[in-house]
């Protein structure tokens, strides 16, 4: 079979770059760039039986030309069916898909597994990125997997315990930035990866890696795509992601349609979604990003076009949620059907809950919801407020 051919292309004015060069914005006009592929065969789904039981298994639409697959053994993710929560919704059908049980407890290591996988490929010494908590920890083990020296930009006192925990463990240099996750972004990309390969979502390597989750959707629901896809929204890397997996099966002739997508901020951190919900053509300042889902407190999503566009082509929509709708979603996953997550992975179940009532979603519809972090990330006890102590006690 012959092999896939990668090119790097700009999504503004499609200028393209070869697939080694490193290079994170357009040259030519400052845009975004995206991998694209041009594959050698695709997969179907009698062919993928029998395969590893990771997001490799979908090889042919993945890059094959790494000296190295720098890998833990990440995706092929956990699909459950919520039949309690549909009822209580009031959806036909209700999916959770557990990305806290990749190897680092989030979704960011399908990512990652790519990402450092080139890395090695260019003969990088370094990576480096600016972190919300997971991208950090995801960074800091694929890192130390490669033997690449690794340094990580985080907002002060703002990720989660567990989280950090991780990036020490796994020997990653910490640097804490006083200011939020896009005081720490803009601090690592006007350095412009000088000494050290980024890999924030800016990164288009990262999103081929995050585009299996939408083949595994495809094959774990039997090539159907009659559902909508619900997600947290944070630099909107994780959407485009999805998206453009969806689309790439369109593209190959395994799906007529694709599901629709539904993107949910948190209300403190909401520029998506006060984007598109009041129609603006470019994303809103939103200088102070604040939520206790510390995953998402994101102001200025680095990825907006791309995931604007998910969000807009899929026929989505997006939605915001608000701190105490996030904490009741997560409680009622967890106390509904034993399943448990991080708050931001908990808001995409509280941004159905609102669609539900406003109509926008009717009760025939099947809905996926992706639980994108490890409940044990985030042990907070701030968090678990229904177990304050009440008078009296
Ligand atoms: C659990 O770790 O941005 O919309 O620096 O950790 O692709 O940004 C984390 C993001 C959702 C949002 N759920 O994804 C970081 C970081 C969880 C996350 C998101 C994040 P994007």
């Amino acid at each position: 079979m012959p092999r896939e051919e990668y090119v790097l292309v700009c999504i503004s004015c499609g200028e393209s770059y070869p697939r080694e060069e490193v290079v994170y914005r357009c040259r030519r006009c400052g845009d975004l760039l995206e991998a694209r592929i041009s594959p050698g065969g695709v997969f179907r789904l009698d062919t993928l039986i029998g395969r590893v039981h990771s997001m490799w298994r979908y090889r042919e639409l993945l890059p094959s030309f790494f000296n190295r697959i720098v890998s833990l053994g990440e995706g092929y993710t956990t699909l459950v069916k919520a039949d309690k929560l549909a009822k209580v919704v009031g959806v036909r059908e209700f999916y959770v898909k557990l990305e806290g049980l990749n190897p680092t407890g989030s979704f960011k290591d399908r990512g990652m597994s790519v990402g450092v996988s080139m890395a090695c490929m260019i003969g990088a010494k370094s990576v480096v990125c600016a972190s919300t908590g997971n991208t950090s920890a995801s960074l800091a083990a694929y890192a130390a997997r490669a033997g690449l020296e690794c340094q990580v930009y985080i907002p002060e006192g703002k990720i989660a315990w567990g989280k950090l925990f991780q990036a020490r463990m796994f020997g990653a240099k910490i640097y804490q930035v006083a200011g939020s996750f896009d005081d720490a972004l803009k601090r690592v990309m006007a350095r412009g990866g000088e000494d050290a390969y980024i890999l924030n979502s800016v990164n288009p390597w990262r999103i081929e890696g995050q585009k299996t989750a939408a083949f595994e959707l495809w094959e774990q629901m039997g090539g159907k795509t009659d559902y909508v896809v619900a997600l947290p929204v944070g630099n909107s890397g994780n959407i485009a992601a999805y998206w453009k997996g969806f689309k790439e099966l369109q593209e190959h002739g395994l799906i007529n349609d694709t599901p629709r997508l539904v993107g949910v901020q948190a209300e403190g951190a909401s520029p998506i979604a006060e984007m598109l919900t009041r129609g603006l053509e470019s994303l809103p300042d939103w200088p102070n990003p604040e939520t206790i889902a510390t995953a998402i407190r994101i102001g200025r999503p680095i990825n907006w076009k791309k995931g604007v566009r998910a969000i807009r082509d899929s026929g989505g929509t997006a939605v915001k949620a608000r701190d105490e709708e996030i904490l009741d979603a997560l409680r009622l996953l967890a106390t509904t059907e034993g399943i448990a997550t991080e708050p931001a992975g908990a808001t995409p179940i509280a941004g159905v809950k609102k669609l539900v009532e406003e109509g926008w979603l009717g009760r025939d519809e099947k809905v996926i919801c992706i639980a994108t972090g490890n409940m044990l990330k985030d042990t907070n006890e701030a968090l678990v407020s229904w177990n304050k102590p009440q008078k009296g006690d």
